[in-house]
């Protein structure tokens, strides 16, 4: 089999995503996800004017030889843009190789190693009684898992906690907007709020947190002290992780499990995390972290330290990454948990996918390769929007540090 083409599809069903479509001369295709939130053109362009024109001719189902073709044929390794190109590649070629074996990619993996992928949801408020409506919610639709936000008092609009009525969608249309922050009303608040919800939803239901890197390693020792009598599943991005011996600061105030590392885009951002045990959950994802065949050896490595995925699984992630992320979750060993936050209607209706949720489980289904297809005709209605993450400030107008 030869790889005869390949294109890149951007589309805005609701949010913006970067796909590609590799075409063979058997008439098999794969499609595989480079979405960048607030950077898709960039990888598209990455794809369109270096990668494509390398591709065509190669044999698809030499995925291994393509991936590090790329990584380091290129000479300049790493970097979310490069990574998120290659991944989409490789993606797309597990695709490939799927159909053309007619076998779901989890087989190609392995096989599964469970009935189902365990899934967190997100359970979000304005403030604390909306934040336990919303848990109850989630658990009324079967989930066993739920991640808690809430919005902090005294700070106006709190990252990650939409807006009454909308749906969980960080990135907003135009330019960035900017936002202020307190991460001493945090620190206070964030107690409080784990004291009702646990008290709320029960000691079954498994409870996770985000901190968006808001903190230094002292304050995130102090916090994950603070909610330990909440016993929560994970506390997620507590520092930025630039600075890796960070978390060992924190590993030695707090038992609050640890989950980072969904801004990473390669296995060494993770490596030191790794090998000191530093971090419990790793949420380097699919499509940012080189895909499924860079996401293998990342995870082989951390099941050596007692370390489980966790991977990102936001909206900006499409659903071809959460197909590629549960055929993966469902074969290896040292899966932990795995993000849902459900697309819109209409991003599922350009991505009709085979997986399903039930019972707090997901499975990618038994379609042949990733089981996700692409309707280009309605993707083609649905142009590009310009969309940004939004910028944090301290109260006194500084950028944070983070
Ligand atoms: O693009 C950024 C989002 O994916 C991110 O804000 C979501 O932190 C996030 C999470 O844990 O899902
Ligand atoms: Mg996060």
């Amino acid at each position: 089999m030869k790889i005869t083409g390949a294109r890149v599809i951007v589309t805005s069903p609701d949010r913006n995503f970067t796909t590609l479509r590799i075409d063979t001369d058997e008439g098999i295709y794969g499609l595989g996800d480079g979405t960048l939130n607030g950077r898709e053109l960039a990888v598209a362009s990455y794809l369109t004017e270096h990668v494509i024109p390398c591709l065509v001719g190669r044999d698809p189902f030499a995925i291994e030889d393509i991936w590090q073709y790329l990584y380091r044929g290129a000479y300049w390794r790493r970097g979310p843009v490069t990574m998120s190109a290659i991944a989409a590649v490789d993606v797309a070629l597990w695709d490939i190789k799927g159909k053309a074996l007619n076998t779901p990619v989890y087989n190609l993996l392995g096989g599964a190693s469970r009935h189902g992928c365990l899934v967190y949801a997100h359970a979000n408020g304005s403030d604390i009684p909306e934040a336990i409506d919303s848990i109850q919610q989630h658990i009324d639709l079967g989930y066993l898992a739920i991640r808690a936000q809430a919005g902090v008092p005294g700070v106006s609009s709190s990252y990650g906690v939409p807006k009454a009525g909308k749906p969980y969608e960080p990135a907003e249309r135009g330019l960035p907007t900017e936002s202020l922050w307190s991460t001493e009303k945090y620190l206070r608040f964030a107690p409080r709020l784990f004291e009702a919800v646990r008290s709320a939803a029960g000691e079954e239901i498994h409870l996770l947190h985000d901190v968006h890197h808001r903190l230094t390693p002292i304050q995130a020792a102090r916090l994950g002290k603070s909610l330990e009598p909440y016993d929560l599943f994970w506390m997620e991005d507590p520092v930025p992780a630039e600075l890796q011996e960070g978390f060992a600061l924190i590993r030695q105030h707090t038992t609050t499990p640890i989950a980072t590392g969904e801004v990473f885009n390669s296995f060494h951002d993770a490596h030191d995390l790794i090998r000191n045990q530093w971090i419990d959950y790793l949420r380097m994802t699919i499509v940012h972290g080189g895909g499924i065949t860079a996401l293998k050896k990342a995870a082989d490595f951390a099941s050596v330290y007692h370390v489980k995925t966790g991977f990102h699984g936001a909206t900006d992630l499409s659903p071809i990454t959460m197909a590629a992320a549960l055929h993966f979750g469902l074969a290896i060993h040292n899966f932990g948990i795995q993000e849902h936050m459900p697309h819109t209607a209409l991003t599922d209706s350009v991505f009709p996918h085979a997986y399903t949720f039930a019972d707090g489980y997901m499975h990618p289904g038994d379609a042949p390769g990733l089981g996700v297809e692409m309707d280009e005709a309605l993707a083609a209605t649905l142009p590009y929007q310009r969309a940004y993450l939004p910028v944090a400030r301290q109260m006194d107008g500084t950028l944070t540090d983070w």
